[in-house]
């Protein structure tokens, strides 16, 4: 009979799991090898393949705009973004076969439309603006987040993060860049900037999950040390680090119950609107279908670059047998 988080409750099962918690609150990391409940596994696997394919999938609206950067620099910048965050999918794909799933059965849950994806990839990217608001929000969200998951207990994720949040750390400086310039810019401009922070502040906030009243996964993702922080606490991170840069910009931003609270030092929202997140998280949201449709057809499209990976592997192989 499966107990608390579906673990075996035979005597033997409970000795090894004390001790796998024990070494989780030494800050001992778990390595592939190392024993672990189903439970860790599972939960790891969701997380970083859902991870690895919004890495992939956030490469499409930025990648729109590659054609149409404003300046050779802004090219280069947007060029070497894009595929930092393929090489992001690439780390984390690793560290999720790790644990025994493979490249194929994950890639056939995202095309399937299966498998989950970071909500905020379905929103369109209209203007150049909405660039580097990207790099600013999106970007900055992620880094909260995944600075969090740098603690993690699962040594492969963890060392992938680290690498990861350094190369956003450039993501978010040069988006906030841009956006500050705007700011300071013609009244187009302006308008411009203020229009992108308008509609991606609230996917930005709801990127990082539901309340945690709604969170199914945070208890036992938080007593194993996979997340070491709750989505309400990094929401609350990102709020008072974005808010008050926002507001020195002179840009204004889209919650009139967002205020300071000098009490808890936090900056206060008001109240986001989780049935449009669920919609989108179910697949309706306003590029659900595009962005799917587009990994797609770069999969069939690639079908001859991996039958050629194939081909020279096998090559390769048999020429090693013969020496
Ligand atoms: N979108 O119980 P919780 C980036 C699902 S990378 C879609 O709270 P959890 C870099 C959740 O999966 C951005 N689904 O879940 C970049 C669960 O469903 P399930 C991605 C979401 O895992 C920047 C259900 O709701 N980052 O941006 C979302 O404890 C710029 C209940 O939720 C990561 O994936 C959502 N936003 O907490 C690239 C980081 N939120 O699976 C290009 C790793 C929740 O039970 C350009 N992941 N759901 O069916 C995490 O830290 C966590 O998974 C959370 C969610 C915090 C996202």
């Amino acid at each position: 009979m499966p107990g608390r988080y579906g673990v075996p409750t035979d005597p033997d099962y409970q000795e090894r799991l004390a001790e796998f918690e024990a070494r989780i609150r030494r800050g001992e990391k778990i390595e592939p090898g190392d024993w672990m409940p189903e439970e860790y596994r599972r939960q790891l696997i969701r997380m970083i393949s859902q991870h690895a394919h919004s890495e992939v999938v956030g490469m499409l609206p930025e990648g729109a705009w590659i054609t149409r950067a404003p300046t050779l620099k802004r090219k280069m910048i947007l060029v070497a973004k894009v595929q930092d965050e393929a090489g992001h999918g690439q780390y984390l794909y690793h560290a999720a076969e790790t644990l025994g799933i493979s490249r194929e059965a994950m890639l056939e849950a995202l095309l399937s439309g299966k498998a989950k994806y970071s909500s905020i990839f379905n929103y369109p990217t209209l203007t150049w603006a909405d660039i580097g608001t990207i790099g600013w929000l999106v970007d900055g969200a992620a880094i909260k987040n995944q600075t969090m998951l740098a603690q993690c207990s699962y040594g492969p994720y963890s060392r992938a993060m680290v690498r990861i949040c350094a190369e956003e750390t450039f993501h978010h400086k040069q988006g906030k860049e841009m956006v500050l310039l705007y700011a300071q810019g013609t009244p187009k401009q302006r308008a411009m900037a203020q229009d992108a922070i308008n509609r991606w502040w609230w996917p930005a906030l709801m990127m990082l999950g539901p309340h945690d009243k709604d969170s199914p996964n945070t208890e036992v993702l938080v007593r194993w040390g996979i997340k070491t922080k709750t989505n309400d606490q990094v929401r609350q991170e990102f709020i008072n680090e974005h808010a008050p840069e926002i507001l020195a910009a002179g840009l204004s931003i889209p919650d009139p119950e967002l205020r300071y609270d000098e009490k808890s030092g936090n900056w206060l929202h008001g109240p986001i609107n989780w049935d449009e997140f669920w919609q989108v998280v179910s697949g309706n949201g306003p590029m659900n279908k595009e962005r799917l449709e587009a990994r797609r057809r770069a999969h069939a499209e690639g079908a001859w670059v991996r039958e050629a990976l194939e081909a020279y592997a096998a090559k390769q192989k048999k020429a090693a047998v013969a020496v």
